[in-house]
């Protein structure tokens, strides 16, 4: 898989770099031989990447494309009329991908880039937000400490209940106790369905904008297999490299709704450019409508439906090893692997799987005892390797050699 394209690539860049060229050959042997289970990663098409390499890279395009129909018009540069189109036709081509009439910005670098911008258009510095715990399943730009987010704003969280499912009654009271001006859901390492019209219903009782984070599960949405939050959410952010294998980037789609008596498309437009962003990536925003154009097909609901059902095997092979997974199973593409009663952490098997050519990553599970840099789980996804042609069988097979690296070290660390 890709073998040509990488050869080709990896010949240019070496007659200059011989150094860049030799690493990122390695990388791609790397990415090619190892078992790839994080959850965030996929492996893009060569239209794609080649979209990404293309001459759109040289062009400055500051501002948005003259005729847009919600009226954020002109850019700050000649020569842009051929940019303008593709600009365009990727807005055009990601509402059809997701069925809706939201408007879409097409420009955010990466998905914490959209938050920021997204959080620009709906609050004003200090109002509150309404999130799900990062220890708990939550991301970073949902309120984290350490991030913008949790700066900026006033951050108040819900959480998971004793199964591991975040308990919509827990979001309700917090709610109605807290008044956020924001309502927030998403998630970096959740594998159940999230309600979204529960959220949405909290969201209109209290007063509260609903902004939803799909980030991880935006290709199964696009592929049937999760359900929409289009039509409940105000404000919807992803990026477009997780399950709807694209370029890295993010995008931010906006109901047709006022905040503060403007449209709130023209909000999300000046929040990402000229408050957020300067030039948009144009070769970036190609590769987008050319994974636009690949989610639509039948294909994709196809790899989405299995993507899911790879990763219900997973999660089975594990639970009859006799494992904990938190929540005991999954609705989506990643399980969390609660490693509790382990005697080693997250961060331990992680660095095993590494040696032997296992890539997952450590992660918190709720009610973490021990630290982020240590963990007392792992998470691991479906989406990759699914992409690289994994089958049931294969990820069970996957599974039972983390079982044979787990007791390894179960005999390692049992006197430490
Ligand atoms: N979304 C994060 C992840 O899930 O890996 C990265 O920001």
């Amino acid at each position: 898989m890709y073998d040509e394209y990488n050869r080709a690539n990896y010949e240019l860049i070496q007659k200059t770099s011989p150094i860049v060229g030799g690493l990122i050959q390695k990388e791609f042997e790397r990415q090619s031989n190892n078992i790839e289970l994080i959850a965030s990663e996929n492996y893009c098409s060569e239209a794609v990447l080649a979209a990404c390499g293309s001459c759109l890279s040289w062009k400055y395009a500051e501002g948005y494309p003259s005729g847009r129909p919600t009226g954020n018009n002109g850019r700050y540069y000649g020569g842009c009329e051929i940019v303008d189109q593709i600009e365009q036709y990727c807005c055009e081509v990601w509402q059809k991908v997701f069925d809706t009439d939201y408007h879409v910005n097409v420009q955010p670098h990466s998905g914490s880039q959209a938050n920021f911008a997204a959080y620009k258009a709906l609050l004003n510095v200090g109002d509150t937000i309404l999130s799900f715990d990062l220890d708990h399943g939550g991301h970073l730009t949902h309120g984290s400490s350490v991030n913008f987010s949790g700066n900026l704003y006033h951050m108040e969280f819900y959480d998971v209940n004793e199964e591991g499912y975040i308990d919509m009654e827990s979001v309700r009271k917090k709610a109605l106790e807290c008044h956020p001006k924001l309502i927030l859901t998403g998630a970096s390492a959740y594998s159940r369905i999230i309600d979204f019209k529960a959220f949405s219903e909290i969201a209109k009782e209290v007063g509260a904008y609903f902004m939803v984070d799909m980030a991880h599960i935006a290709g199964l949405v696009a592929g049937g297999v999760h359900p929409s939050p289009f039509g409940y959410a105000d404000i919807v952010t992803t990026t477009t490299h997780k399950t709807l294998r694209g370029p890295r980037g993010g995008l931010i789609f906006a109901k047709p709704i006022e905040v503060d008596g403007k449209p709130l498309h023209k909000r999300v437009d000046s929040a990402v450019f000229p408050y957020a962003q300067g030039g948009p990536l144009e070769h970036i925003i190609a590769a987008k409508a050319v994974c636009a154009e690949e989610a639509l097909r039948p294909e994709f609901k196809d790899y989405a439906k299995k993507v899911v059902e790879n990763c219900a095997a997973l999660c089975d092979e594990f639970l009859k090893l006799g494992y904990k997974v938190v929540t005991g199973g999954t609705d989506n593409h990643l399980i969390l692997l609660d490693l509790s009663d382990e005697p080693f952490s997250g961060k331990v098997l992680q660095e095993r799987c590494d040696e032997r050519g296992i890539t997952l990553n450590k992660n918190c599970v709720p009610n973490e005892k021990r630290s982020p840099m240590q963990t007392s789980g792992v998470r691991i996804g479906t989406a990759a390797m699914t992409t690289r042609g994994y089958e049931a069988d294969d990820f069970r097979a996957a599974v039972r050699k983390i079982d044979a690296i787990i007791k390894e070290l179960r005999e390692e660390y049992k006197d430490k």
